[in-house]
């Protein structure tokens, strides 16, 4: 093959014998820069371009991005996934009620409201999608399962309210977690006056990314229940973590068990395999006592808050979030972030998910303090 850009190059003066012996010198690392502006390299990857090729060198985000940090083991750390934002508690409750008059039936679609981080093209996080989900009283969300994976926070719930998880019917009080694992059937109803509300975290993104999204409906409003008493599914899993369990653990913790960076930690995890709730995404309680004030840290986790109680601060990156009960945010990953309770008298809970299975599984849980 014969093109006007290897003509050229031909022709050029410019030589480029790089030293053998490993690194190039500054000279010669000056002269392939040069080369970056000469009209023959432009002509070549254009012609590349033409054969849908690309040179690796042309690829100067990787070399700009992935300096954002050096890890505390001395290697290079990636810039934060997406922006620090909070959607505040005050807009997602209007928003929800809109949309009970906007979509009054939603059969096997949800009335959920999900969150987009400004700065990604789809997620909360690069990992994870979170979203508030409100049911009228007496309706029902239509059985379907799906390749993502999804737990729940129940932000108003009541002992008459469920999530079948699988014939598995796991009631749905104020504070539990109730997991829908990866193609299990589940369908949602209320059969109280009030309306019923939780928050949805769902692992959207990484399915995403893996081109992994299938989706199936039941073909009736609901599954039939063959389990009516307990919480657990067939292969022994446990499917819904009760509110009370978690404050109980929380209070009994003693004053050194305390981490600076996120005061009292419950890490959800299975109770017989020890295991994080889903394959990609662990879940915690943190509770922050009256006047807590969060070391600064940043790990390479990205994360979702509900704030369930109290209120406080998070100063995330250069941006300072101001939360109140009901307000979710989304910390990218590998972000600076402190966490305060702005009272000197009440603690805080925070609930938060975030994708640390996936990340130890491929090796690459850090953590640094400043
Ligand atoms: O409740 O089944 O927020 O399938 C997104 C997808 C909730 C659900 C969401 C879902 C659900
Ligand atoms: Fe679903």
């Amino acid at each position: 093959m014969d093109t006007k850009s290897q003509k050229i190059l031909e022709d050029s003066s410019v030589a480029n014998n790089p030293s053998r012996s490993g690194r190039p010198s500054r000279e010669e690392e000056k002269a392939s820069l040069a080369r970056y502006d000469s009209a023959a390299l432009e002509l070549f990857q254009a012609d590349l371009a033409q054969a849908h090729i690309r040179g690796q060198w042309q690829n100067e985000v990787l070399r700009k991005s992935g300096n954002a940090g050096v890890w505390s083991d001395g290697s290079l750390a990636p810039k934060s996934g997406g922006q620090p934002f909070l959607w505040q508690w005050r807009l997602i409750k209007g928003f929800l009620e809109q949309s009970c008059l906007a979509v009054p039936e939603s059969y096997t679609s949800r009335r959920s409201l999900m969150f987009n981080n400004p700065e990604l093209a789809r997620g909360t996080t690069n990992t994870i999608n979170m979203g508030v989900q409100m049911i009228r009283p007496g309706e029902m969300a239509w059985a379907h399962r799906h390749s993502i994976s999804a737990l729940r926070f129940v932000i108003s719930g009541d002992p008459n309210i469920f999530t079948v998880v699988d014939g598995v019917r796991c009631a749905m009080e104020t504070g539990d977690l109730i997991l829908t694992p990866q193609w299990r059937w589940h369908d949602h109803y209320n059969q109280t006056a009030n309306p019923a509300i939780w928050l949805d975290v769902l692992d959207g993104p990484v399915m995403g990314a893996f081109n992994q999204v299938v989706f199936e409906s039941y073909g009736e409003r609901q599954q039939p229940i063959l389990n009516y008493e307990s919480d657990v599914a067939e292969d022994g899993r446990v499917l819904r973590f009760r509110f009370q369990d978690v404050v109980a653990a929380l209070a009994a913790m003693p004053q050194e068990a305390v981490s600076a960076a996120d005061g009292f930690v419950y890490e959800y995890r299975d109770p017989v395999t020890a295991q994080a709730p889903l394959p990609t995404l662990g879940c915690r309680m943190l509770r922050l006592a009256a006047g807590f004030s969060g070391e600064n840290c940043r790990r390479s986790t990205s994360e979702i808050y509900h704030v369930v109680r109290g209120h406080g601060r998070a100063i995330i990156g250069d941006r300072v979030l101001e939360w109140g009960p009901g307000d979710c945010f989304a910390l990218p990953n590998w972000s600076w972030r402190s966490i305060q309770n702005a009272s000197s008298e009440e603690d805080a809970l925070l609930f938060a998910a975030h994708d640390r299975p996936l990340i130890d599984m491929l090796g690459l849980y850090r953590e640094a303090r400043g």
